[in-house]
């Protein structure tokens, strides 16, 4: 599929069902821990600035956002979770909007589930891959931040997030910076494959 990348625009924000755009295009959702640069990825592989949002506070984004990409799919970026200072009422509420979305959502083609390649994932991403496999979600792991891991480490860091995801090795696994653009290239490979 040919997609010119640049044209792309904030569709709308959709907190249920009832709010999700109504035509056929495949979806590429974002998800992943607050502030694991998630908005980043998605301002980054659109090459723009702030397309997405960007924040310093974690947990701000509390909807779904749908990014129209050139009418022919689209991004769907999803509020970040493990984000400390949440209520549990809240963290209940985004956890049924999450789950309504990738459990229910056909236009979803797949799922780019971002952890840190600094740190050992957390038992939320544990939880957020182990759900991806179990409802069958073509899922992309994108390992964030590698312009902050000296390149000669970042096998080390790759096989340690592997072994803590249980990591299935048909899966795709890409090395990404927002600042380097490293990985680039090589995501939009693996999501125009999943179309
Ligand atoms: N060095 C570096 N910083 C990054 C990278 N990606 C994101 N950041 C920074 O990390 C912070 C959080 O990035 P966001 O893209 O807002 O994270 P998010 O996952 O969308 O966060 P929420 O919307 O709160 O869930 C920002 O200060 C970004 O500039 C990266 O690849 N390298
Ligand atoms: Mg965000």
């Amino acid at each position: 599929m040919e997609i010119n990348t640049h044209n792309a625009e904030i569709l709308l924000s959709a907190a249920n069902k009832s709010h999700y755009p109504q035509d056929e295009l495949p979806e590429i959702a974002l998800a992943g821990r607050s502030n694991v640069g998630k908005s980043s990825f998605i301002n980054t592989m659109l090459n723009r600035k702030n397309l997405a949002r960007t924040s310093g506070k974690p947990g701000k984004t509390q909807l779904l956002n749908f990014f129209n990409i050139d009418d022919k799919m689209r991004f769907v970026d999803v509020p970040g979770y493990g984000y400390a200072r949440v209520s549990k009422k809240e963290r209940e509420k985004w956890g049924r909007m999450i789950e309504e979305y990738l459990t229910t959502r056909e236009n979803l083609r797949a799922v780019v589930s971002l952890v840190d390649l600094r740190h050992d994932p957390s038992a939320d991403d544990v939880q957020m891959y182990e759900f991806l496999k179990y409802y069958e979600i073509p899922v992309i792991i994108v390992a964030t931040k590698a312009d902050k891991i000296p390149r000669g480490k970042w096998n080390k860091h790759e096989s340690a997030i592997k072994k803590k995801l249980n990591f299935d090795l048909s899966d795709d696994f890409i090395l990404f910076s927002s600042v380097s653009k490293a990985g680039m290239d090589q995501a939009w490979d693996a999501i125009l494959e999943k179309l």
